[in-house]
């Protein structure tokens, strides 16, 4: 397999200006033709110029034109209205090329022949259920048709689409509905017009027998935006939930960004069979059937919030990714980072800012961190890749984020509107890389962003480590930074990043100091905002070792550091146990005040892991169980961020700070935990329960999600004592829950505990939800997460399930994906696991190389176990590497893991 480097990237040689696309939809076949408009990039009005001071015929030489094309048949190929002779081009199993084209515009008329129904890559053109649908990120579009498949190749289309009217009475593609008719033989067909510039990534085509829920949005302008979402007819109703979201997107992108929607019409359609959650092609985004269905009773609150959080963000791509997009794939976290970015912000503004944030950085933690210091590890902008698919990561995605937040946090909220509306002003209509996004915020803002991009350029997480000292006869705090970036692979040796640290200063009391001057390097920087002091200042940690001195400061402060998470670090500090605790009571920062709790939570984890291993007896600390307890009953806290606040890291958050990773230890110290917490404040649990119960018709709002959440992470809690009496409740609460959220954390506590009574709710619920996939996926990702011991074969039974297909993703995520994420049983020592993950990764990748190499994935933290199970998991990794046919997909992860 051929590797690809940023540093090879070279400026097209032709350009395409109009693309006519036509298809004719057929039961065993496809046709598909396209007439393209063809111009050098020497046509230019520069090059114009350039050929005629100089040399006409010698700047005017002919240079190949290479088109990507990838399972498709060619049927033939004209140029200018002529059939090309055999010697004309050049045709292998990835590309056709024109071996001398014209030298100025032509027009490339191609006839292919594809068979989408036997595509399960489904990537390209391909069938879902019965529905015709596409997928072209990155590098679908080559399967369509021969085509310069690059995202800096941005032109107009038109599409025609022809097909069985009562099979596809649907026929969609982007941009407007310019001509519809009837054909003979029961056809029919449509052609749709796109004004907008694309890159071939954002072409879509949809066929099928669906209805749609309709609305409109009425824009800042006046404009009325026709809105539709498409599902089969039975799903409809459940669409409700996806188009408040939308049109709660389109007001929140007016108001904060001042971006407005730019067509007339907007569509949405739901599909069962998709990779990833969704895609935002031009004015016809497709979706995982997952981020749209909701109803009360299928989905649970998470399904709402994560419908809200994608239909965002996919309508937020309009303008950062569809309207600027990106000049190479390298650029990736361009578009999704800042993306992302935008759809955090979105549903923070819809529910809880501080609520919202410790769940994205838990993500970060729990995903992304542990990626940034394995064999995967990349900067946000990747050096190289071998398929694209394989770096739609958590770091393009989630630390891309991180990058895009932190100039916010420097430039604060309107610097960074400056900065984006300038990026909109200077780049509307093009492609481009991650430093014209850097460009344009520094130049908005006329900013001094020194070493700023290396956040793009390094990988690994940095260290930072902070020591404090107060000095009482000159009254002043000291705050000495040190980092380091950790080696990755390719990048030995790193350069110190810059690195904003937002501090607050409490007092004995817990009351906020006013900040008013912080030297750094002897220099007086005034943090006193219109001549008043504030109350958090950034900090710009910029080398290896800084120092920052306040000033004015009257007793020893205890520091918030790094509030709101102001920067993607690890950091470590010389504040005590006793600081943690005041934090956790008192600062004003909430993401903080949960931080504080966390990092009390993570050293006593580790601490009693230590201790198991030593065999000696686990103890709790009391203050630990007070510390929760005074959480747990604080009525002033919002119920959410309690429920958060209780709940102890995960058992993959311990894992990765340890030298060598141990999961049954981890496991083990984690469940005498929560086991020993609901034995201390099992009355406060049972009333928390009884507290937030509700009679009324579930309703998504900030505030009942919030007592749900408290509710059922008490459940959880209970669930643990394996006791008759709170087995019937917990029963009883499965039996009388009105909606999902509540009955699947009903379930999920009585799975806790094997014997009768977890066999028949299981079995009960999947006979309830046996008729909605949606649901039984949670079914299947219940019993594949689950901690009881030698689960495995239990998971192995359920491939055979019915109700199983391994063709479709999202049963895979489910569970084999579900099942990698159980510590115990996916790392059993017996290596029962691992030989599962193998075998079923070979069987996977013959019918889908993107989900296979998403599972593959798992084993690439192999080298973090005992030596047992490296040697287990490596001889799979092995396995896989010497199977015949290895998609490119899985051949980039295996390879780099083993490396
Ligand atoms: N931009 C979309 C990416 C995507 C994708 C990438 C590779 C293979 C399949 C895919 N489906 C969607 C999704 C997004 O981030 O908005
Ligand atoms: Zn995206």
């Amino acid at each position: 397999p051929k590797e690809i480097f940023l540093k090879d990237y070279k400026m097209p040689d032709y350009y395409f200006d109009t693309v006519d696309l036509k298809f004719l939809l057929g039961e065993d076949k496809t046709l598909v033709y396209s007439k393209i408009s063809v111009y050098p990039r020497t046509e230019g009005k520069f090059f114009f110029f350039f050929k005629i001071f100089f040399n006409f015929k010698f700047y005017s030489a002919s240079v190949p034109l290479v088109l990507d094309g990838v399972d498709i048949k060619l049927l033939s190929i004209k140029v200018d209205g002529k059939e090309l002779k055999k010697e004309d081009y050049h045709l292998d199993s990835r590309h056709l090329t024109l071996t001398s084209p014209p030298t100025s515009t032509f027009v490339l008329e191609i006839d292919t022949e594809i068979y989408p129904q036997s595509n399960t890559s489904l990537e390209g053109l391909y069938k879902s259920t019965d529905n015709f649908c596409t997928q072209c990120e990155a590098e679908g579009f080559r399967k369509i048709t021969f085509y310069q498949d690059r995202p800096d190749i941005m032109a107009r289309y038109t599409c025609r689409i022809e097909a069985d009217k009562s099979l596809y009475p649907v026929l969609l593609s982007n941009g407007n509905l310019i001509e519809q008719g009837g054909l003979e033989g029961g056809r029919h067909y449509v052609v749709w017009e796109d004004p907008f510039k694309k890159p071939c990534y954002l072409f879509a085509l949809v066929a099928g027998q669906l209805e749609s829920r309709d609305d409109t949005f009425v824009t800042q302008s006046g404009r009325t935006v026709f809105l539709r979402i498409w599902t089969p007819s039975h799903d409809v109703p459940k669409t409700a939930h996806a188009m408040y979201s939308l049109k709660a997107a389109m007001k929140w992108d007016e108001e904060v960004f001042g971006r407005e929607y730019d067509l007339d019409l907007f569509n949405i359609v739901a599909v069962p069979d998709f990779n990833m959650g969704a895609m935002e092609n031009k004015s016809l985004n497709i979706f995982n059937s997952k981020l749209v269905l909701a109803s009360p009773e299928t989905a649970t609150d998470a399904d709402y919030a994560a419908i809200l959080g994608v239909i965002g963000h996919e309508y937020f791509h309009n303008w950062t990714g569809n309207r600027v997009t990106c000049r190479d794939w390298f650029q990736l976290s361009l578009k999704e980072g800042l993306t992302v970015f935008r759809d955090q912000e979105f549903s923070s503004d819809m529910g809880s800012r501080t609520v919202k944030r410790i769940a994205d950085v838990s993500r970060l933690r729990s995903y992304q961190f542990p990626q940034d210091a394995g064999p995967m590890a990349h900067p946000v902008r990747p050096h190289s890749y071998i398929k694209m698919d394989n770096f739609y990561t958590v770091t393009v995605y989630e630390k891309g984020a991180e990058v895009v937040r932190m100039y916010k946090t420097l430039l604060g909220s309107s610097g960074f509107r400056k900065g984006m509306d300038l990026y909109f002003e200077r780049h509307d209509g093009q492609a481009v890389t991650c430093e014209e996004f850097f460009a344009s915020m520094r130049d908005a803002n006329d900013a001094d962003f020194s070493n700023f991009l290396l956040w793009y350029s390094q990988a690994g997480t940095p260290q930072v480590r902070v020591s404090s000292s107060y000095n009482p006869d000159a009254r002043t705090y000291s705050l000495k930074f040190s980092q380091e970036v950790p080696a990755t692979p390719g990048q030995p040796v790193k350069e110190p990043m810059f690195i904003p640290v937002a501090v607050g200063l409490l007092d004995s009391n817990g009351m906020a100091l006013p900040i008013s001057n912080v030297y750094h390097d002897g220099l007086l920087q005034s943090v006193s905002s219109n001549g008043q002091p504030v109350f958090t200042t950034v900090l710009r940690v910029i080398k290896k070792e800084e120092e920052f001195i306040f000033s004015d400061i009257f007793e020893r402060p205890i520091p918030s550091l790094l509030r709101g998470y102001s920067a993607p670090i690890r950091l470590d500090s010389d504040l005590t146990d006793s600081d943690q605790f005041f934090l956790l009571a008192n600062d004003s920062d909430e993401f903080n005040r949960w931080e504080a709790g966390q990092i009390l939570a993570r050293k006593l984890m580790l601490s009693l892991v230590a201790d198991l291993q030593q065999n000696k007896s686990l103890v709790l600390n009391p203050k630990f169980v007070d510390g929760i307890r005074s959480i747990l009953c604080d009525s002033s806290l919002d119920k959410e961020f309690v429920s958060r606040a209780i709940t102890l890291p995960g058992e993959g958050e311990i894992m990765d700070l340890m030298e060598v990773a141990d999961p049954d230890a981890v496991h083990a110290v984690r469940s005498f935990i929560t086991k020993q917490l609901a034995l201390h404040l099992k009355a406060e649990f049972l009333s928390t329960v009884i507290n937030n119960k509700s009679s009324e018709a579930y309703v998504f709002n900030h505030e009942n999600m919030a007592r749900r959440a408290l509710k059922n992470t008490a459940l959880a809690y209970l669930a643990t004592l394996n006791d008759p009496e709170l087995t019937n409740l917990l029963v009883h609460e499965y039996n009388t829950a009105t909606n999902m959220t509540e009955q699947f954390a009903a379930l999920a506590a009585i799975a806790k505990n094997p014997g009768q009574v977890r066999d028949d709710v299981l079995a009960d619920f999947y006979n309830k939800w046996s008729h909605d996939f949606l649901v039984v996926n949670k079914w299947f990702a219940l019993q594949a997460l689950s901690d009881i011991p030698g689960n495995v074969d239990n998971v192995q039974n359920l491939l055979s399930h019915p109700a199983f297909d391994l063709r479709n993703p999202n049963k895979v995520y489910s569970l084999i994906g579900g099942f990698c994420g159980s510590p115990v049983n996916f790392h059993a020592k017996d290596g029962s696991g691992y030989k599962f993950l193998g075998d079923i990764v070979l069987q996977l990748d013959k019918l889908n190389p993107q989900v296979a190499s998403r599972m593959v994935s798992a084993f690439s933290r192999w080298r973090r176990y005992d030596e047992g199970r490296q040697a287990l998991a490596k001889a799979q990794l092995e396995k896989i590497m010497s199977a015949n046919g290895l998609s490119e997909n899985v051949y980039e992860i295996a390879s780099k893991s083993l490396a």
